[in-house]
């Protein structure tokens, strides 16, 4: 029975030394300790010795007991270990690498520069009015002094929906639905698409941004007209910048002038951002013609306005010095993350 007990030891001996995972060790310990375990027939079989001999053998299983017990649990908490080891070295977080940038969206460029024109009239107290991009003619030619015949109410200029529903070909037409509205004093600015039926080339898109103005009040002139394109001037090209009115015709104010700005590439040197001039140009204005006053029922004689129109391309591909409009409109990501 000893030599048993031997056999018994060193088998377990040997298998433990094999085992790799905690699976291993609960059938090592089944098969050793369990009720049909190799140490357990052992135990039953010590009925059959005699007295004498009983406690010895009783002495001697148990010490086999006890060192498997012991053996059992040591190298469980071995494996344990190497588990829990191979678990952190796996999950080790190297707090040097570069991080994961996320991809934040942003604003095409030209609504930065609506929004910042916007912000700069804001300021001055101007309200943001709103109208139809599908317009009847009366409203984008007639009221605005622009009469059957006129070159600009050509199909080559106009994309027309019927005879009288049109594109806008730009945002005056909202400024007569404010002025038929509401009553003096206005003060608003009208951002928005136009419509021209021009084919695309690096300057011309047959859809472009307009953002115009509008003050009708008492006493409203030609210098308050001045001062308000001067404060947005250097609000937009820098504080130095100057303006200069040259004389030129719109159909719908009178007098009427188109409006440069001294460079902000070179403050009036002359570059190639100027061609030399020292000057860009950058928009068009007037004092609104008394016609288009009276038709939407203000009384030119009781009230005066100014008005002006900028083209948000232009001053955009200015601002950024982009040299085709098309890329506006191509949403190439490589493009439209540079600003
Ligand atoms: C421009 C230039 C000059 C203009 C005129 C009006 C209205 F409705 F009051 F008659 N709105 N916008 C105007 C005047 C627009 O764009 C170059």
């Amino acid at each position: 029975m000893k030599d048993q007990l031997k056999k018994i030891s060193d088998s377990f001996t040997e298998k433990l030394s094999s085992s790799v995972n905690l699976e291993d060790i609960e059938n090592i310990r089944v098969a050793f300790l369990g009720k049909k375990g190799e140490l357990t027939a052992v135990l039953r079989g010590m009925g059959a010795l005699s007295a004498e001999e009983r406690p010895k053998m009783g002495q001697l299983v148990n010490e086999v007991r006890a060192k498997i017990e012991g053996d059992l649990a040591k190298k469980a908490e071995e494996l344990k270990a190497a588990v829990r080891e191979a678990k952190l070295k796996s999950e080790t977080l190297d707090v040097t690498m570069p991080g994961k940038v996320n991809k934040s969206g942003r604003f095409h460029p030209l609504q930065q520069v609506i929004t910042e024109m916007e912000n700069v009239f804001i300021g001055m107290g101007y309200e943001i009015a709103d109208g139809p991009e599908v317009e009847y003619d009366y409203y984008n030619f007639e009221a605005l002094n622009i009469p059957e015949g006129h070159p600009a109410r050509d199909t080559q200029d106009t994309f027309y929906i019927t005879d009288k529903v049109l594109l806008r070909t730009q945002t005056s037409s909202v400024q007569i639905h404010v002025m038929e509205a509401k009553k003096p004093p206005i003060k608003i600015i009208c951002p928005g698409k136009v419509y021209r039926s021009d084919s695309m080339d690096a300057t011309h898109s047959p859809i472009f941004h307009q953002l115009e103005g509008l003050v009708v009040d008492k006493g409203v002139t030609m210098g308050d007209l001045k001062g308000t394109l001067e404060v947005y001037a250097k609000a937009m090209f820098g504080p130095e910048t100057k303006i200069r009115l040259r004389p030129h015709h719109f159909p719908f104010t009178e007098p009427s002038a188109e409006v440069d700005v001294s460079c902000w590439n070179c403050g009036g040197e002359g570059c190639s951002v100027c061609k030399g001039e020292g000057w860009v140009e950058v928009l068009g204005c007037g004092m609104v013609h008394p016609d288009v006053l009276s038709r939407c029922g203000i009384d030119p004689k009781e009230y005066s306005g100014f008005a002006f129109g900028i083209g948000i391309e232009r001053t955009a591909m200015a601002r950024f010095g982009v040299k085709d409009l098309r890329q506006f409109f191509e949403n190439d990501v490589r493009f439209l993350d540079q600003f």
